[in-house]
């Protein structure tokens, strides 16, 4: 059975995690299909938006502890396995976690990866790992740092404390907490309006605000003016601005 499930809905494809049986807990197949799947779909141009979910219970609980405890450090460097998540960054088209239930370890780092967590209120959010005898091996000290601020990271990494959605919305790292009854729903709701805009705009402005992350002020905001003169020569800039002094629905292309 696939490890990841597809449901295009329009320009929105809804990328399911389909371990329940393991909490999604994320094994080398699981990322293999995964970053292949984003890898497909960020190359079609027809896809102007990503939502990336689990069930329920769980977004997912972490990396394959089972797995971790059969690796030995030099084959996990040989095999290059974390470094594999790299291909998360690559992906250009929006990427938006939706989480339900426990987002743990590696879990967390995953919807630390993507562009935007919108968090049904039953998600649980945390990095354990310390407790294994190990660390987050995928951004969870450092996304989790730069969303939330040193002290709560701290407290996450060391105490192995666990957050609520709404700790993890106040703290920075969830957008918007959505009803339990409604989340994916309202999530793919989201999502439409994020497709619904010119999609070339959106990919340099997320690119733009990593950029804030990663750079001094100085740069980030040559780079942010740089990519508005790029927008302005395409196409959709075009058709977007005629739309409003028009008065109608703009009609984008990608263009
Ligand atoms: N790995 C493997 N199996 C898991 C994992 C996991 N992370 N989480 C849950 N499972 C399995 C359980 O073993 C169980 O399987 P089985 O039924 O065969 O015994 C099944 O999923 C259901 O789990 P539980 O019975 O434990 O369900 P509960 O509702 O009682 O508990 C919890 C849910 C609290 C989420 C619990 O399952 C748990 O604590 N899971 C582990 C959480 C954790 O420690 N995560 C961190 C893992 S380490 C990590 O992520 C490091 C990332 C490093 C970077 C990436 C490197 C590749």
């Amino acid at each position: 059975m696939a490890l990841v499930l597809l449901e295009r809905e329009g320009a929105v494809v809804v990328v399911t995690l389909n371990r329940p049986e393991k909490l999604n807990a994320l094994s080398e197949p699981l990322m293999t299909e995964l970053v292949s799947a984003l890898e497909e779909l960020d190359a079609d141009p027809e896809v102007r938006c990503i939502l990336l979910a689990g069930s329920d219970k769980a977004f997912a609980a972490g990396a394959d502890v089972a797995e971790l405890a059969a690796f030995s450090g030099p084959e996990l460097y040989a095999g290059r396995r974390v470094e594999r998540w790299d291909a998360l960054r690559r992906v250009r088209t929006p990427l938006v976690a939706a989480v339900s239930g426990f987002c743990l370890g590696g879990g967390c780092e995953l919807a630390l990866a993507c562009d935007l967590i919108l968090a049904s209120e039953t998600a649980v959010f945390g990095q354990p790992e310390t407790g294994l005898g190990i660390i987050p091996g995928a951004g969870g000290t450092q996304r989790l740092a730069r969303a939330a601020g040193k002290a709560l990271a701290m407290d996450v990494v060391l105490t192995g404390r666990r957050l609520s959605a709404e700790e993890a919305r106040s703290a920075g790292l969830v957008a918007r907490v959505l009803p339990a009854a409604s989340w994916l729903a309202d999530a793919k709701a989201v999502t439409a309006e994020i497709a619904a805009k010119a999609p070339l705009a959106q990919r340099l402005a997320a690119e733009s605000i990593d950029r804030a992350f990663e750079s001094p002020l100085t740069a980030g905001l040559d780079y942010e003016r740089r990519s508005l003169e790029l927008t302005l020569a395409t196409d959709d800039a075009q058709e977007g601005l005629q739309a409003f002094l028009e008065k109608r629905e703009p009609r984008f292309r990608g263009s």
